[in-house]
């Protein structure tokens, strides 16, 4: 399998933290973003939508993080990290719908004022901060309700639906995350996410900052 992506964007590190989580065997082909390549012809041709990640396996093309994170999970079988009974699976591809079209948005929002902007010499516009705390709150304290009992979001062991979910949250104190009212969701993401391999081996550092 080759993935195509940026490894410093939100969803690409998602893919290869979930490919390290599966121990899929996986070459990369790097992209920019910050030169906007996931807009060039080369790209698109690969992702219509033009964003990071893509995967191709062999002549198969697919994109969508989280469509690629369960591939890599049963083309390896790794049943740890996506188990196949039925009311598990469907408890993690919860999480990882709800990921997309809820949480994602909804960090993107401080990732994009409190990192990329003041990163590219643009204001940080407080007002946007201010309208987005509430859905950020309801959100969180909804990962914070489930973490309350759980060391994972399923269970005991890692499995794909934390690797989705901790990814929007990847540059939590840089992009400034208010994640001061969710104990439970705080020691998940600093004990629990930070501690496991397949994360530090992905780290992106303040600046977006890779260490390879
Ligand atoms: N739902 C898509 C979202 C992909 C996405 O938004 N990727 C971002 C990087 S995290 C991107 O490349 N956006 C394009 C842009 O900002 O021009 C997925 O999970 O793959």
């Amino acid at each position: 399998m080759e993935v195509l992506l940026d490894p410093r964007t939100v969803n690409s590190r998602k893919v290869l933290a979930g490919l390290k989580l599966v121990g899929a065997d996986y070459t990369v082909k790097k992209y920019d973003y910050f030169q906007a390549e996931q807009k060039s012809p080369e790209f698109v041709a690969i992702n219509p939508n033009a964003a990071f990640p893509a995967l191709k396996d062999g002549d198969f093309v697919l994109w969508e993080s989280n469509a690629i994170l369960q591939y890599a999970a049963e083309k390896v079988g790794n049943i740890n990290a996506y188990p196949t009974d039925l009311k598990v699976r469907a408890d993690i591809n919860r999480w990882l719908l709800w990921e997309s079209s809820s949480w994602f948005g909804s960090c993107y929002v401080y990732l994009v004022e409190n990192c990329v902007k003041p990163l590219l010499g643009d204001t940080t516009d407080e007002t946007i901060l201010a309208n987005e705390e509430e859905n950020f709150h309801k959100l969180a304290s909804i990962l914070d309700n489930r973490l309350e009992n759980s060391k994972f979001l399923s269970g005991n062991q890692p499995t794909i639906a934390d690797v989705a979910v901790a990814a929007p949250m990847h540059l939590h104190s840089w992009a400034k995350l208010p994640l001061g009212d969710h104990p439970n969701l705080i020691r998940w993401m600093t004990k629990d996410i930070e501690s496991c391999s397949w994360w530090k081996e992905t780290h992106i550092g303040e600046g977006f900052t890779l260490s390879e």
